[in-house]
């Protein structure tokens, strides 16, 4: 994988490709933006779940030519999207914990948002909470909210979970993690622990998304609990550009 990732990073970058899913506003189902998903095809071993490959590029210094390449890929599609009037909202993109190392991150997607005719508040930066953040991911992070970037804390409330890290990063949103919306509508406990995430977020000035909502009984819960986003099957499964038309018409 890490041949063929290479590979496709400094060529063409064929096999590299990007998946959307919608991430709809729970109370009307607004469309509210789309979650850029990285999708590989390896040229032996075929498509690569990015659970397989992102560890590789990691481990191979590979992270930040693929970061660079995904970011560029969704803000082309969605400065297509513009172009062809369709409203869809904000473009969120993935960024690994080890991109946000590099000093010059802000300065260099801030060009890359100006060349594609897109403004900062336009695109949201998704970041792993689990992922032990490097203290210089840091003063990137304030930066990137300083240049008016969306920020959201992905994967919220498994893993490294520290309730203080919701204080101290200056994130705009948080995506609580779908294990919680797995167990909907579940038990009191259940909801009273995503009704205490909602609260505490709101209290913090957090906007909020529920990950993974696959039934409409999950989603009556959701809504019951305040939560302001949601996004899954039930609403969008990822798709390729070019069906982002249509389901932005057909809805
Ligand atoms: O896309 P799912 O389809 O399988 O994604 C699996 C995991 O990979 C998720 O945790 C998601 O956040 C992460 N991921 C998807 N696309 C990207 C990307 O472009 N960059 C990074 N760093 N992570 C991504
Ligand atoms: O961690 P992050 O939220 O970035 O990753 C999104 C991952 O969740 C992707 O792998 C995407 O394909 C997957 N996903 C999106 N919607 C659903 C869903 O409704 N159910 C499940 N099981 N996975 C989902
Ligand atoms: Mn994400
Ligand atoms: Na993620």
């Amino acid at each position: 994988i890490a041949t063929s990732l290479g590979t496709a990073l400094s060529g063409s970058g064929y096999g590299i490709a990007l998946a959307f899913q919608p991430v709809l506003r729970a109370s009307d189902l607004a469309m509210l933006g789309f979650e850029a998903l990285v999708r590989f095809n390896d040229p032996a071993l075929g498509r690569c779940d990015p659970d397989e490959f992102l560890p590789v590029a990691e481990e191979f210094g590979l992270m930040g030519a693929l970061g660079r390449r995904v970011m560029a890929m969704a803000l082309e599609a969605a400065a297509h999207w513009r172009a062809a009037g369709l409203q869809f909202g904000r473009m969120a993109v993935n960024v690994a914990a080890s991109e946000l190392r590099d000093p010059a991150f802000t300065t260099t997607l801030a060009a890359m948002v100006a060349a594609n005719g897109l403004e900062p508040g336009g695109l949201c930066l998704e970041v792993t909470e689990g992922e032990a953040l490097p203290p210089e991911a840091l003063p990137t992070l304030a930066a990137l909210h300083q240049a008016g970037f969306g920020i959201a804390i992905d994967d919220f409330g498994v893993g490294h979970s520290s309730l203080a890290r919701l204080r101290d990063l200056p994130a705009t949103i948080v995506k609580f993690d779908r294990r919680f919306t797995e167990r909907l509508p579940g038990t009191e406990p259940d909801r009273a622990l995503l009704l205490g995430m909602v609260r505490l977020a709101g209290a913090l000035g957090l906007a909020t998304v529920a990950e993974g909502v696959e039934t409409p009984a999950q989603l009556a819960a959701l809504r019951e609990v305040g939560v302001g986003a949601c996004q899954g099957y039930l609403l969008g499964k990822p798709m390729p550009s070019d069906e982002v038309p249509g389901f932005l018409r057909r809805r």
